[in-house]
Formats: C-alpha cells, structure tokens, sequence
C-alpha cells in the first residue's frame, strides 16, 4: 500500500521531547501526552530515536537490550501504549535499529571477551602486530581511532563509533538471526517498520589498512559493498511478512550506490537518507565549515529528485544544527523558516519534520564546552587540544558543528525550562524559549507552526503534490523553481533564498504565499517562497 508515498513523519528525540516526571529526561509517557501535538500537524508516522536499554554513551545508539526499554523512559508497558496510543490517532510508529554496533554493556558483548563462548564471533576482534600497533590503520567517525584494547581477550575489538560502541560481525550468521529476533519481536508488538541506523557500514570486507585520508581513514572496507546488500535482502524478507517500511541511514551514498540500496526491486530498503545537500556547507567533514551556496544546494536537491524516482527528504535532524540559520537567515525567522517548509513539504518524496522544526527552533546558545553532552563533540575537542588547536577556535569549531544544536528540549511554552520538564533538563533549554515556543504561535494564524499545519494539510488533499513528477525550473544563486505536475494538475514553486527581493518570470494563481499577498506579480520580497497553480 505504500502508506509513506502519502504520509508525512516525524522524527522524536525522546529524551527532548517531553519529561513527564520532573527527572529532566524525556520519556514514553510524555510522548503519549503529546501525540494530540502530532495529530494536529497530521503526520501518518513517527521515527521514535532510541529506546532500548542503553548505558547511554551516545543517547540510546549504544543499545545494552534491544528486547528491553531505558529504564528513563519508562517500562514496555508505556511502549505498547504508545504504539497503541499513536495507532488510535493514525499514526504509525517507526523504532530506530542501531544494528552495526552494541553497547560494551550488552550481554553479547561481556560474554564475546571469552574466546571460548559461543559469542566469541560476534564482534570483531583483531591483534595487534608485536610491536603494540593498532590491527589497522582505520579512523573513526567520531574523530579517534577506533581500535580498543581489552585486557581480558587481550585482543583489540573494532568501533567505528564511541569507544563503548563495539562493531557487530557480520560474517557471523549467528548476529544476523539475533537481528531478526529483534525485528520480530517489534514486528510483533505492532510497529510500522524502522529507521535503520548506519545501515551501509554492517560488512566489512577486510581488515586491511585504508587509503590514508584527513578523516575516516578505512571507508572503502565497509562502505556500501556487497556483503551488506546481501544482509538487507535477507532481513527484508522478514520485514515483508509484516509489511514493514524501512529507511537506512547511509552516510557517503551517490545516487548510484543509494539506488543499490533502495530501488524497488533490488528489495532491500524502501528508502535512504543521503547527505549530500547537508554537505554542501563543509569540506568533506562537517568540521570544515564553508559558506554556505543556495545554488550548490539546489542542484544537489535536483539532482537527487532526477536520479531517484523516489526517497526521504530532510532538512534537519539530530545530528545536525538547526536549518534557519544554516540555510535560512535569523533576522528573517519567521520568513525563512516558513520557506524552508515550503521546500521540504512540495519535493517529491516522503517528508521528514524533526521536533521543533515545526516552530523554528534555533541552534543552542551554550557558551562553555561543560555545557555540551555529547560524545562526538566531545572527542573533538579532545582530537583538536591533541593538535595544540587554541581554546577559542576549537570552541567555534565544535559549537557550530556539535548535535546539541538541535538537541535541546522542545520548547512548548514560554514557562520554566520552556515546558519540557519541571526539574532540571539533562541539556540546557535554549534561552529564546520565551520567544520561540509552541504555545505562543497556537493561536497566531500567521506562526511557523500553523503554516507547517496548512501544508501538511495542503499535501494530504493535493495528489499533485504528493505523487506528481519533479521538473526543476531554475536553480539561481538566489532563487530556486520548480514544478510538480500530475495528469491535468500543475504546481509551481518560487523560492527566494535571499536577504534580497528578486524578481521572476513564473505565473499562475497563487495558492500559498509565506508573506500576505492578494496575487502574484513576480516580485518575491525577502525569503518569500510562493506556490502557484496552473493548468488545472
Ligand atoms: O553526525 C554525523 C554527521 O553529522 C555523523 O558522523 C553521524 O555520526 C553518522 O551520521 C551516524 O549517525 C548515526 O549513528 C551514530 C549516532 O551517534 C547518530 O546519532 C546516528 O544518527 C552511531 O550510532
Ligand atoms: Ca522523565
């Protein structure tokens, strides 16, 4: 039935989203309390971050119990309300499956530093040469290497994550009948499919040294090869006898080795997120910042649009900073933000909206590196202090770059701690709360939030905008149009990505305009975006 060509879904960060007893943390119940929230914007779907059991080195990613809940988030009694819960609103649930690496802390993994157990295989362990080299020259994703020394094995396991995020063996068939386990144990409480975390680095082909690079040193080995298609078509084939929807986080994909990974036939996922249009501010890591270019943005959204007939589109998530002030502009908030709705609501695609996005969220404000949780930029900073790089400078580094940006709690109100919790919240709540807040723009016809709640509604009742075909009309330094066309229907969108007017050549009726306009002149004012009808 293809529920995600029609749908629009949401992602939860569920220790930001809503605390529902005074502990700072978000949880289940809270998220329950807020489902009328979601119901509102209309989303058929919600992508629920990490729950699982998890000492939490990295949120949740570092999964202790895939079968068990965090014990601060609530019990798997709370869970099944939830889904039942969300079901009831017509929502369905998507988990998050964090299937390349486990927690240190997991079972498997305690038991695997035993040569002799029968989970001996599951991880991937190496010696290192006699003179106490690493067993490769392999770099991590979060900035180190990513070998560690355990004493009881006396052998080196393998994380391409934290250092308590051990790789999964693969070449194990043992690991991959425990991950169908898991996927029917989900399956069965009646989740709607998963987003699958890193999903294109489960095989490694050899442990060989990599071709020397600045940054993750090693990629060819386990980027996107064969051994992992083959682990994805088997695992469809469970996920087919529940018609489960699955989408895969895969880092450094083309659109050649994306559509290897989600074209309809191949039968291994039903879409990818890629990441190019988020690296066209950066020099092949994100921690090389450059300015950002709309028209190196635009091409790359039009060209994943030609090259793939269909796919998740994003504009933010947890791992990236906010996007108004990355693509949009501060002093144009409202403007921009609501632009940039407008772009990620008429693509062609299945659109994903993380928390906050809805109201405009900004990135943190925190001033000092203690104020900062997570892992990653914390590795950095270490990584850079190695390098003898200046306090200040690591500092502006890791703050424009850091995940925090976009991990501080939801601001539902302009109360304390912005409504999320009555106690202390576990990352800091960004200051503009009383300005930037859900319940300050519920009432206002004119907020970001309702127009996020008129486009998905605008989506829901046009099929054109939903199913019709992409045609990119121009790709400017400034001004981005392109048309979604369906049988008979045509729709225009006219976006100005610019502190500048401009003016366009484009006609047609104006269904929606982020500024107040009677018709369209072809005068865009600001960051206006407009879309217009013809052809009907
Ligand atoms: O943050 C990143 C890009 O800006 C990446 O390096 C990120 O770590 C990568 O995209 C993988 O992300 C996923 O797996 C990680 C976890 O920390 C992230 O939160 C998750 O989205 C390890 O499980
Ligand atoms: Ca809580």
């Amino acid at each position: 039935m293809e529920w995600w060509k029609d749908e629009i879904i949401y992602q939860i960060y569920p220790r930001s989203f809503q605390d529902s007893n005074g502990d700072g943390i978000g949880d289940i119940p809270g998220i329950i309390s807020r489902l009328d929230h979601l119901q509102e914007l209309g989303v058929g779907a919600i992508w629920l971050g990490p729950v699982y059991r998890s000492p939490n080195a990295d949120n949740g990613y570092d999964i202790s119990d895939y079968m068990d809940i965090n014990p601060e988030y609530g019990t798997m009694a709370d869970m099944e309300e939830l889904i039942a819960e969300a079901k009831a609103r017509g929502i369905r649930i998507l988990m998050d499956l964090v299937i390349n690496h486990t927690s240190t802390d997991h079972h498997w993994f305690r038991r695997s530093r035993d040569k002799n157990s029968p989970y001996a295989d599951y991880y991937i362990w190496a010696k290192g040469d006699d003179r106490g080299h690493l067993p490769n020259n392999w770099t991590g994703f979060f900035g180190e290497d990513c070998w560690e020394y355990d004493p009881e094995r006396c052998e080196y396991y393998l994380h391409l994550f934290a250092k308590s995020q051990a790789d999964l063996n693969y070449r194990n068939p043992a690991v991959l009948e425990e991950v169908k386990d898991i996927l029917r144990f989900w399956l069965d409480k009646g989740v709607a499919g998963f987003r699958c975390d890193v999903i294109n680095l489960l095989w490694k082909d050899s442990l060989d040294n990599g071709k020397r690079k600045l940054a993750l040193t090693g990629l060819e080995h386990y980027c996107s090869l064969e051994g992992t298609h083959e682990i994805l078509r088997e695992l469809r084939k469970v996920l087919d006898e529940y018609g489960a929807y699955t989408v895969g986080e895969t880092v450094f994909v083309t659109p050649e080795t994306a559509r290897d990974l989600c074209a309809p036939e191949r039968k291994e996922l039903d879409a990818v997120f890629s990441f190019e249009h988020m690296e066209c501010d950066q020099y092949f890591i994100k921690w090389f910042k450059r300015k950002f270019r709309p028209k190196v943005f635009f091409d790359c959204l039009v060209k994943w649009q030609r090259e793939l007939d269909w796919n998740s589109l994003y504009l933010e998530n947890h791992d990236q900073p906010r996007s108004i002030p990355r693509f949009g502009s501060r002093e144009h908030w409202k403007e921009s933000g609501k632009l940039l709705a407008l772009l990620l609501l008429t693509l062609r695609g299945t659109p994903f909206i993380y928390q906050g996005q809805e109201i405009g969220m900004l990135d943190f404000d925190f001033t000092r590196m203690r104020q900062l949780n997570d892992v990653e930029s914390k590795n950095v900073d270490r990584v850079l202090r190695r390098f003898h790089i200046p306090r200040k400078l690591r500092w502006k580094i890791v703050s424009r770059t850091s995940r925090d940006n976009a991990r501080t709690p939801f601001q539902w109100d302009a109360g304390p701690n912005g409504g999320f919790t009555t106690g202390r919240p576990w990352l800091g709540v960004n200051h503009n709360c009383a300005e930037i807040n859900l319940a300050s723009q519920e009432d206002d016809p004119d907020s970001i939030w309702s127009w996020y709640k008129d486009l998905c509604a605008l989506r829901k009742e046009r099929e054109v905008l939903r199913r019709g075909d992409f045609e990119a009309l121009e790709t400017g330094d400034q001004v981005f149009a392109y048309r979604r066309a369906l049988g008979e229907e045509r729709m225009t969108v006219v976006l100005n990505f610019s502190d500048r007017p401009a003016q366009v050549g484009y006609t047609g009726s104006l269904v929606r305009s982020n500024y107040p306009r009677e018709g369209f002149d072809g005068a865009l004012r600001p960051w206006e975006g407009v879309l217009l009808e013809d052809g009907r």
